[in-house]
């Protein structure tokens, strides 16, 4: 066994004990309460769910076991020469719950390394799909065919003990996370490039590896792609990709089904696909008013235009944060360094000055400020990366470090199948003491 493994392991076991006593002697306490509206609008703020690997705080933003994306980005171990962090660190984090060394971070980089042969039946699946498919549709198409090498789904078939789940869970998770990033430059250079694949550099680490499978050789782009894995990994679990990765692997369905969920819902514009709507939304706003560089009034009307019109602002609000994203900061400060006078970017930042006030005035938006989608796409436009339709796909890649260092918990603590109970608007009369109304 790995050695990751194993201290993966022992730490799960210890959890478990605890977890074992915390129900024993407090399984029947009251740690909330379930009014109609929630019930009606989203479940907001039901606690329900049991995720380790982050914690997200309204005001603060996420802490991913304890340390904050400023903490993380000092802490976490770096590439030779490199100034952010690692994200084969983070996932070492949120699966040990520790900060990984040097040495840590290196053997996950080389086992991830070894495993990421992609196999051609994959490519071939990808090949037959129509060019005019979008990323995400791909992306989903490619994890499941991977599928058919899942050690977990043939164990499971093979008749293993309850007991053993977690280590084909870990397995997959290994290989899956490994696979991700061949099987996405796959996607873009043969959408995008004529279909000229990049063969992998084993000596990178797992974000520049992608990088330049993508076909960037540029150092800076290097970093941008492991603050970008770094910081879109997890969200604490009740978003629509984490939830969904959790709630298929409560039926056991091996980490690849589970995943492909995970994605299929981080393609919605309202989750993760909010990074390719941002940039239309500029893109759109900067052709109607016919310039590249609105000014801050034409912006103001154009959000009010688009308030008007009924559609969302893209990049800003959120379901459970009350202020500015902490992945927000990160990239303005990532922009502030290095490419501050970049037309997408002073964009993005005019947008950021007028946009709060302006929702905070509809008096309905709970939240006004910028989300993690909001200030994305525009980095990655000023490399060069300018297919929007793809940014989806990159926040997959990184998001699968989250929610499957979490499907490893779930099955390492032996988490049951999820099955809340739901009610009918009839039910909810009768709790509420309404009378019936005829059908
Ligand atoms: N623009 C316009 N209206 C907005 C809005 C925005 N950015 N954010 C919220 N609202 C509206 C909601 O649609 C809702 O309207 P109705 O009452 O008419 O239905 C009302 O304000 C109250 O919503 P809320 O309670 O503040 O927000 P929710 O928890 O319901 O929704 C969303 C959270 C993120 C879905 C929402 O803010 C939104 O649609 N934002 C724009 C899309 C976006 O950026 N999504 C990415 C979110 C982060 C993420 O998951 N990244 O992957």
């Amino acid at each position: 066994m790995g050695y990751i493994k194993e201290r993966f392991k022992e730490k799960a076991d210890a959890l478990g004990a605890e977890i074992k006593d915390i129900l024993s002697q407090h399984g029947e306490k009251v740690i909330g309460e379930v009014k109609v509206s929630q019930a009606y609008q989203g479940m907001r703020g039901i606690p329900g769910l049991i995720t380790e690997t982050s914690l997200l705080d309204s005001e603060e933003g996420i802490r991913f076991r304890g340390y904050s994306i400023p903490e993380l980005r000092e802490l976490l171990p770096k590439a030779e020469g490199g100034i952010e962090p690692l994200p084969e660190g983070l996932f070492y984090l949120m699966l040990v719950g520790e900060l990984p060394s040097k040495e840590d971070v290196d053997h996950l980089s080389a086992v991830l390394a070894r495993r990421s042969n992609v196999p051609k039946h994959v490519f071939n699946i990808l090949d037959k799909m129509p060019v005019s498919t979008h990323p995400m549709t791909l992306f989903s198409i490619g994890v499941m065919a991977l599928q058919t090498e899942s050690k977990f789904a043939k164990a499971y078939k093979d008749g293993i003990s309850k007991k053993d789940y977690w280590e084909y869970t870990y397995e997959d998770t290994i290989t899956l996370i490994a696979r991700l990033p061949q099987l996405a430059a796959y996607i873009y250079r043969m959408k995008y490039h004529g279909g000229e694949s990049i063969e992998p550099d084993a000596d990178l680490d797992w974000a520049a590896n992608f990088a330049h499978m993508l076909g960037y050789e540029d150092k800076s782009f290097w970093a941008l792609m492991r603050l970008y894995m770094t910081i879109h990994a997890d969200h604490e679990g009740g978003n629509v990709s984490a939830h969904a990765t959790h709630l298929v692997g409560s039926a056991l369905s091996d980490p690849y089904l589970a995943f492909t969920a995970g994605m299929t819902g981080l393609a919605g514009p309202l989750h993760g696909l909010a990074n390719q709507e941002v940039i239309g939304w500029i893109e759109d706003m900067c052709e109607e008013l016919n310039t590249q560089e609105p000014s801050q009034e034409q912006i103001a009307q154009y959000i009010k235009d688009t308030l008007a019109a009924g559609k969302v602002v893209p990049g800003y609000g959120h379901a459970v944060l009350r202020k500015t994203d902490p992945r927000f900061t990160a990239q303005m400060e990532f922009a502030k360094v290095h490419c501050p006078d970049a037309p997408m970017v002073k964009n993005v930042w005019k947008i950021y000055e007028v946009a709060p006030d302006i929702l905070n005035a509809t008096g309905k938006i709970k939240n006004p400020w910028p989300n993690v989608d909001a200030h994305s796409g525009a980095l990655l436009t000023h490399y060069g990366l300018v297919e929007k339709e793809f940014y989806t796909v990159l926040f997959g890649v990184s998001r699968a470090l989250g929610v499957l260092a979490s499907l490893c918990w779930d099955r390492a603590l032996g988490l049951p199948i999820e099955r809340p109970k739901s009610l009918t608007t009839k039910r909810i009369k009768e709790m509420i003491g309404e009378t019936e109304v005829a059908s």
